[in-house]
C-alpha cells in the first residue's frame, strides 16, 4: 500500500507557498484515496525559538484548523499534533544513532536557520533532520509531498532507512520513502526578492500571501511585489533570467492548475499592470473562502483539539507497534 506522511511546522500563518507546495498537494493525495497522514510538527516548532506558551497552542490550532479549511479531510486522513505521539522522539533517538555527524554537517538548512553563530543555535536544530526521519518512518510511510526546500532532509531520511535496514539485519523493515515534488510551485518564491523563498518568519509581510489575507491585502501585496519594468516575455524562455516575473507566472500556473507554458500562451507580452491584477483575482476567487472558513474553525478550539486528539489515537495505533518492532531488531528488552 501506498502511504502518505507529511508534516507543516507550527511557527506561524500558512503563506502561499506552504499551501501551493505543500497543504494543497497534501488533499489531492487525499482525493487518490492513499492513506494520507499529515501532522502539526509542533516539537519542530520549538527548535530555533519558542514564541510563548499561548502563542504556541494557538499557531498549532490556527495550522490544524488551515490544514481542515484547505479541504483536508480528518476523517479520511489522519491529522494530529506530533508532541501527543511519543513514538516519534522515541524513534528519533535511535536514528540519531544511526545516522552519521558528517551527514548532519552537510544540511543547508542548518546553516540558514543557525545563520552566522551556529554556536548559539540549538542542539534541536542540528538534529531537526533525524526527528523528521522518525515522522515518516514510524509510520512506514512511502510518499512525502513537501517542497523543494525539504528535498535534502528527505535524503537523509533515506539514508537512514537504509543504514538501519542494514546494520541491524532488518531487511526492508523501513521502505525508503519518495520525496512527491511536483508541479509548478515547488519553490514560491518572496514577493520582495525572486531569490529568496517564501517564508512564514520572513520579517516582511510584504513579502508573503499568508492564507489569513483578506482580498484587500491580497491584491495589494500582488500590486506592490517586486518586478523589473518589462512587460512579460512572449515565451516561457523568456522567463529564465528573470526571477520574479518567474515567479509570479509560476504561482499563477499553480493557482489555475494549467502549466507555466498555458499562462504565457494567455498573458506572455502583456505589461505588470495588466497581468498582475490578473493574477491578484485569480488569488482571491481561490483563497479568500480558506480564510473564512479558518475563522469559523478558529471559533471552536475545543473541536479543534478533539480532532487532533482523535488523529493523534489513530496515529499512535501505526507508529506504536513500528517502535516497538525496532526495539525488539536492536534487542532492547520488551517485559513490562
Ligand atoms: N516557498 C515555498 N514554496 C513551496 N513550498 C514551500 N514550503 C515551505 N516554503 C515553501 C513547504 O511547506 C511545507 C511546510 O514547511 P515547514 O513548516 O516545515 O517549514 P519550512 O519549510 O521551513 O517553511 P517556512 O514557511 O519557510 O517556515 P519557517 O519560516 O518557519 O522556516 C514543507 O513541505 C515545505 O517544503
Amino acid at each position: 500500500t501506498q502511504r502518505v506522511f507529511s508534516g507543516v511546522q507550527p511557527t506561524g500563518g500558512l503563506t502561499l507557498g506552504n499551501y501551493l507546495g505543500a497543504v494543497k498537494r497534501f488533499v489531492e493525495l487525499q482525493e487518490r484515496d492513499w492513506e494520507t497522514i499529515y501532522c502539526v510538527v509542533d516539537l519542530h516548532a520549538v527548535t530555533v525559538t519558542w514564541p510563548g506558551r499561548e502563542k504556541m497552542a494557538a499557531a498549532t490550532r490556527e495550522l490544524a484548523a488551515a490544514f481542515i479549511a484547505c479541504g483536508l479531510d480528518p476523517k479520511r486522513s489522519i491529522l494530529f499534533n506530533q508532541s501527543q505521539v511519543p513514538a516519534h522522539t522515541q524513534l528519533a533517538w535511535v536514528f540519531n544513532c544511526v545516522a552519521r555527524l558528517g551527514w548532519a554537517n552537510r544540511m543547508t538548512q542548518f546553516k540558514d536557520k543557525a545563520g552566522k553563530n551556529a554556536e548559539k543555535a540549538s542542539i534541536g536544530l542540528y538534529t531537526y533532520p533525524a526527528l523528521m526521519a522518525a515522522d515518516i518512518l514510524a509510520y512506514q510511510a512511502t510518499h512525502v509531498p513537501v517542497g523543494e526546500d525539504q528535498k535534502q532532509h528527505l535524503e537523509f531520511a533515506r539514508d537512514i532507512a537504509a543504514k538501519f535496514n542494514l546494520d541491524f539485519d532488518a531487511l526492508d523493515f523501513f521502505p525508503l520513502p519518495e520525496p512527491l515534488i511536483e508541479g509548478a510551485a515547488t519553490r514560491v518564491m518572496s514577493l520582495r526578492d525572486g531569490t529568496k523563498k517564501m517564508s512564514k518568519s520572513d520579517p516582511s509581510d510584504m513579502s508573503r500571501i499568508n492564507l489569513t489575507d483578506d482580498a484587500d491585502t491580497i491584491a495589494r501585496k500582488i500590486r506592490k511585489a517586486k518586478t523589473d519594468p518589462e512587460p512579460l516575455p512572449e515565451t516561457l524562455e523568456g522567463l529564465e533570467e528573470r526571477p520574479e516575473a518567474r515567479n509570479l507566472v509560476n504561482i499563477y500556473a499553480a493557482l489555475a492548475e494549467v502549466t507555466p507554458g498555458a499562462v504565457m500562451a494567455e498573458h506572455g507580452g502583456q505589461p505588470f499592470s495588466a497581468f498582475k491584477p490578473a493574477l491578484a483575482d485569480l488569488a482571491v476567487e481561490k483563497l479568500s473562502h480558506i480564510g473564512t472558513k479558518m475563522s469559523e474553525l478558529m471559533a471552536d478550539p475545543a473541536e479543534i483539539d478533539r480532532i487532533l486528539g482523535d488523529g493523534a489515537d489513530r496515529a499512535a495505533a501505526i507508529a506504536e507497534p513500528v517502535l516497538d518492532k525496532t526495539y525488539e531488531l536492536l534487542g532492547f528488552i520488551r517485559s513490562r
